[in-house]
C-alpha cells in the first residue's frame, strides 16, 4: 500500500474505534481507579511479551470471520503467537523435527490440496507447527531446539501429502502472566483443544493459514481462542503403534 493510502486507512479506522470507544466508555462507565488499573495491566501485558498471545486469543478469530465469510475454499483459522518463518525444508519421507525420544503418540497425517474446481494442487508448499505432548511450543514455552515441531515441504503431482509426527495435546495458554490473570476474571478456563497449524502456499493462489482439530477433544466446543470450525475437523484412527489423520484443503484464487 502506498503511504498516503495506508495513512487514510489508518485514520478511517481510528475514527471508528474512537466512536465505538467512546460509546463503550460512556456506558461502561469505569472509575478513574479502574482507569489506573487497568493501563498497569495492560502495561504488564506489554512487558512480558504477552500482547500477541492477548489478541490472536481475543482478537484474531472476529477478523478472520469479516474476511473470510461466504468464500468458497477451506476456512481458514488462527495464525497465532507462536508461528516462526523459516522452518526446515524437509526430505521425503517427511517427518517433523523432532528430538531423538519425543514424547507422544505418533500421528501420520495426510491430505489433499485442491483449488475450487477440484483439481489436484502440486508442489504447494505446505508450513506445518505444533505443540509437544507436554503442550508446549519450540521457541516460546519449551527448552525444545528451534524448529522442533515444525517443518516444510511440498504437496506430490496429485496435491498429496504425508507427514509422520505426533499427536498434538490440548494447549493451555500460560496462566501465570497478565493474560491467565484475565482469564481467571472472567471466569474463562485456558485451553484450546489440540490442533495442528497449517499453512498453504502457491503462486496465484491466496496463502491458507488455518488449523485441523481432533473429534472427541474435550474443548472444542470452548476454545478459548475461539479457531475451531466444522470444516476444520478430522478423526484419529489407530494404525497399530501410531495414530493416523487426514483431511483435504481447497485454495482459492488470487
Ligand atoms: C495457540 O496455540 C494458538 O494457536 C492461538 C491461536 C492462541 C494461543 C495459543
Ligand atoms: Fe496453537
Amino acid at each position: 500500500m502506498s503511504e498516503t493510502k495506508t495513512n487514510t486507512r489508518v485514520s478511517e479506522i481510528f475514527d471508528l474505534f474512537y466512536k465505538h470507544l467512546n460509546n463503550f466508555l460512556k456506558e461502561a462507565n469505569p472509575n478513574h481507579e479502574e482507569y489506573t488499573e487497568f493501563v498497569k495491566w495492560a502495561d504488564r501485558l506489554g512487558r512480558t511479551g504477552e500482547l500477541p498471545l492477548f489478541m490472536d486469543v481475543f482478537i484474531e478469530s472476529s477478523v478472520l470471520k469479516n474476511m473470510y465469510a461466504d468464500k468458497p475454499g477451506t476456512e481458514p483459522s488462527l495464525l497465532g503467537p507462536y508461528y516462526v518463518e523459516g522452518a526446515p525444508i524437509l526430505e521425503k519421507p517427511y517427518k517433523l523435527p523432532m528430538r531423538e525420544n519425543e514424547k507422544g503418540e505418533k500421528l501420520k497425517f495426510s491430505g489433499t490440496v485442491k483449488d475450487v474446481n477440484g483439481e489436484p494442487l502440486a508442489n504447494t508448499l505446505v508450513d506445518m507447527w505444533q505443540d509437544d505432548a507436554d503442550g508446549y511450543y519450540s521457541s516460546f514455552d519449551s527448552d525444545a531446539p528451534p524448529y522442533n515441531l515444525r517443518g516444510r515441504f511440498y504437496t506430490d503431482e496429485n496435491g498429496y501429502f504425508e507427514v509422520d509426527t505426533i499427536v498434538p495435546i490440548p494447549y493451555q495458554i500460560p496462566t501465570a502472566g497478565p493474560t491467565g490473570e484475565f482469564l481467571k476474571m472472567i471466569d474463562q478456563h485456558p485451553y484450546r483443544p489440540a490442533h495442528l497449524h497449517i499453512m498453504f502456499k502457491h503462486k496465484g493462489y491466496e496463502t491458507l493459514i488455518t488449523q485441523v482439530f481432533f473429534e472427541g477433544d474435550e474443548w472444542l466446543e470452548s476454545d478459548v481462542a475461539d479457531g475451531v470450525r466444522p470444516s476444520l475437523m478430522t478423526k484419529l484412527y489407530d494404525g497399530g503403534d501410531y495414530k493416523k489423520a487426514s483431511l483435504d484443503f481447497v485454495m482459492r484464487n488470487e
